[in-house]
């Protein structure tokens, strides 16, 4: 049975609403008039507590559920604690997804990832590869957390007619995004480096350093990776929920992502430009690669009547001009 209509009073509960994705839903489900928001910050609610989860649910009663919370990093915050990334995403799908079955919630729309796709599958990634193959080592914990949150959904969905969806979305950055050096991301972490060097503040070990040093990048430059405007991913996720595309997506999975990739040396280039840097871009090879390539086929989205709008030019414009206004002024290392 098709899930009632969303309203704009429909009450909806944003799980994350403080992160990259949930700030970025968050700020497009206001611009689209939606009143009725549950928006708990992580203080006032870990999710990770099935107690609290339940209580919430009992309390606030939502209509819809959003979860974008999670436990994220880049490559080396994936390989160094992959018992945190599994753990506590198993504990936040596991009570979050489940609780809102309990109370009756008919739509959830639950954030994968891009790495729960085999390491060498065909590019571009269509969602049935999932589980046809050996995952990416560096980071197979959080994507194993990632496949039974989807299972999760698929489980209730075969079982109950509920109409849950899983979104997999590809490589994320923009506004709030973590700078933190080693756990974030690639475009955050190129940002952050590059702005740094050009200023000549000191390095990560607190060497002093002259105007346009030579910044130093993971790997080999070479794997290929797509990048996605967290803004752009709301707007997907605004027109799934508007449009009830669970009721059509008989696996409950659809990929998110721009259709379009490019290497790490490509971005670094880019990347550096837009901040203005000089200098010389050395590559340490003790650092891992990850992934060779990682690129969805978003033709089912598309099909959904879903394209994305900022491109990767001006998205890294926009999110430079952020991190200068936040965090980036006197380039302090929080
Ligand atoms: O974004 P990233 O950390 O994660 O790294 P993944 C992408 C690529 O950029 C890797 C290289 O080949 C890195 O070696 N890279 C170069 C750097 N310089 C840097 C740097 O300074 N910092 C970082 N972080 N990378 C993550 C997964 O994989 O992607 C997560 O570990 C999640 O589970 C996420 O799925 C979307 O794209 O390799």
């Amino acid at each position: 049975m098709e899930a009632p209509p969303i309203s704009t009073s429909s009450r909806i509960f944003v799980a994350g609403s403080t992160g990259l994705v949930g700030s970025a839903v968050t700020r497009a489900l206001r611009a689209r008039g939606y009143t009725t928001l549950i928006l708990p910050t992580h203080a006032q609610l870990d999710l990770k507590d099935q107690a609290a989860t339940r209580a919430l649910f009992a309390y606030e009663r939502p209509d819809v559920v959003i979860l974008a919370a999670a436990r994220v990093g880049g490559i080396w915050a994936n390989w160094e604690y992959p018992f945190e990334f599994i753990q506590d995403n198993l504990a936040v799908e596991m009570n979050t997804i489940s609780e809102a079955f309990r109370t009756g919630v008919r739509r959830l729309l639950f954030m994968g990832s891009s790495c729960i796709y085999p390491k060498l599958a065909p590019q571009p990634l269509k969602e049935e590869y999932l589980l046809t193959g050996p995952l990416e080592e560096t980071n197979r914990a959080y994507a194993v957390a990632k496949i039974a949150g989807i299972e999760l959904c698929r489980s209730l969905n075969r079982e109950y007619g509920t109409q849950y969806l899983s979104l997999m979305p590809t490589n994320l950055y923009g506004p709030g995004d973590n700078f933190e050096l080693t756990t974030s991301h690639v475009l955050p972490a190129l940002l952050r480096k590059f702005h740094e060097a050009k200023l000549g503040l000191p390095n990560e070990n607190g060497d002093a350093r002259p105007p346009h040093a030579p910044v130093t990048l993971w790997g080999t430059g070479t794997p290929r990776r797509e990048f996605l405007h967290a803004d752009d991913l709301a707007e997907a996720v605004l027109h799934l929920l508007e449009g009830n595309a669970g009721s059509r997506l008989p696996d409950g999975m659809v990929n998110i992502g721009c259709g379009s990739d490019l290497t790490i040396r490509e971005l670094a280039e880019m990347v550096q430009k837009a901040v203005g840097h000089k200098g010389e871009i050395l590559w340490d090879r003790s650092k891992p690669d990850g992934t060779p390539q990682k690129l969805l086929d978003i033709s089912r989205v598309k099909a959904l009547g879903w394209a994305p709008k900022i491109s990767l030019e001006r998205g890294v414009r926009m999110t430079y001009e952020w991190y200068l206004a936040n965090n980036g002024r006197l380039g302090d290392r929080s």
